[in-house]
């Protein structure tokens, strides 16, 4: 068997009762290391599991799917994701070809920031398509998430933001020269998130959003030192959320009435959130 076992949001501990057991009947175990990390060291996975973990970075998971999926018609193994297992990258490759080997597949789900958002007190049902915002470059600034923004807000959807992570990044010299050096892990900002955002909407304007649209910035959701703060984007500008991994959410202007009262408690300031709030929301029952 080969199951796909989400791991929750923060450390060792969010595992499942089921992905537990299924870790401890594995002969191996593999942590997909690459679409998002946990808050914990790997070592301290495997002193919960009581297994050793081999971490998959995506070359592994692409080019040595043979090699996770060997012997797996007799034997367990699993495949470890942060969060869930279908959160935001889906792992149907792997499924597919452990079904062509004829490996049954069983997936163990866990929270994931696709539902953990809703600790930001929007509802879940209010959101619209999440998007991804990527780290601009000097020649490289992909805004293909701005007409989904712009879609959201016509309908007053609140937009989940999933925000750059950099792991395993090879400079252009170390990959031309095939070195295995890799650069220092990045991980997007919800500072620099709403910088982009705004950069953007400077270029198109056609206000899919402002500078005062509201905003929920979420650091380390799940863990113990999780930080939740509403306030306008130009705020999400400047507040500091602390250490990683940040997501941002921007809110739609048709607000039920306990969702205000919740970004009411989250607010970075009161006053001007108030005064954003009664100018440019819709708040009903
Ligand atoms: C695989 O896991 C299942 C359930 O967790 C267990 O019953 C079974 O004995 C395991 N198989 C092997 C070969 O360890
Ligand atoms: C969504 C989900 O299944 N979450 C579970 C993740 O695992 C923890 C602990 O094992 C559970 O408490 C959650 O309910
Ligand atoms: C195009 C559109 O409907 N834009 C709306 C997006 O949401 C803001 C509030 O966040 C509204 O003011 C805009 O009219």
């Amino acid at each position: 068997m080969l199951y796909i076992v989400g791991l929750g949001l923060a450390d060792e501990r969010d595992i499942t009762v089921k992905g537990l057991e299924a870790v401890r009947a594995s002969e191996r175990v593999y942590l997909e290391g690459y679409t998002s990390i946990l808050m914990v060291e790997q070592q301290r996975l495997e002193e919960f599991y009581g297994k050793e973990v081999i971490v998959a970075h995506r070359e592994t998971v692409e080019s040595s799917s043979d090699e996770i999926l060997r012997d797996a018609d007799r034997i367990n193994v699993s495949f470890l994701v942060v969060g869930d297992p279908f959160g935001a990258t889906t792992h149907t490759d792997l499924m597919i070809r452990a079904r062509e080997k004829g490996i049954p597949v069983k997936t163990i789900h866990n929270a994931s920031i696709m539902n953990a958002v809703g600790a930001t007190g929007l509802q879940l049902y209010n959101f619209g398509q999440t998007i991804s915002i990527v780290f601009f470059t000097d020649d490289w600034r992909p805004d293909s998430f701005y007409e989904r923004i712009k879609e959201n807000a016509t309908l007053g959807l609140h937009t989940l933001c999933l925000l750059d992570i950099k792991v395993r990044e090879q400079s252009i010299e170390n990959m031309m020269r095939d070195r295995q050096i890799f650069e220092p892990p990045r991980y997007m900002s919800v500072n620099l998130a709403a910088e982009q955002l705004l950069e953007v909407e400077d270029a198109r304007q056609q206000h899919a959003y402002t500078a005062d649209t509201i905003a929920v910035g979420v650091s380390r959701l799940g863990s113990d030192d999780q930080i939740i703060r509403a306030g306008t984007l130009a705020q999400m500008r400047d507040h500091d959320f602390g250490k990683p991994l940040h997501s941002l959410v921007l809110v739609g202007h048709r607000l039920h009435l306990l969702e205000a009262e919740i970004l009411r408690e989250n607010a970075i300031d009161l006053d001007s959130l108030n005064q954003v709030l009664k100018r440019d929301y819709d708040i009903g029952e």
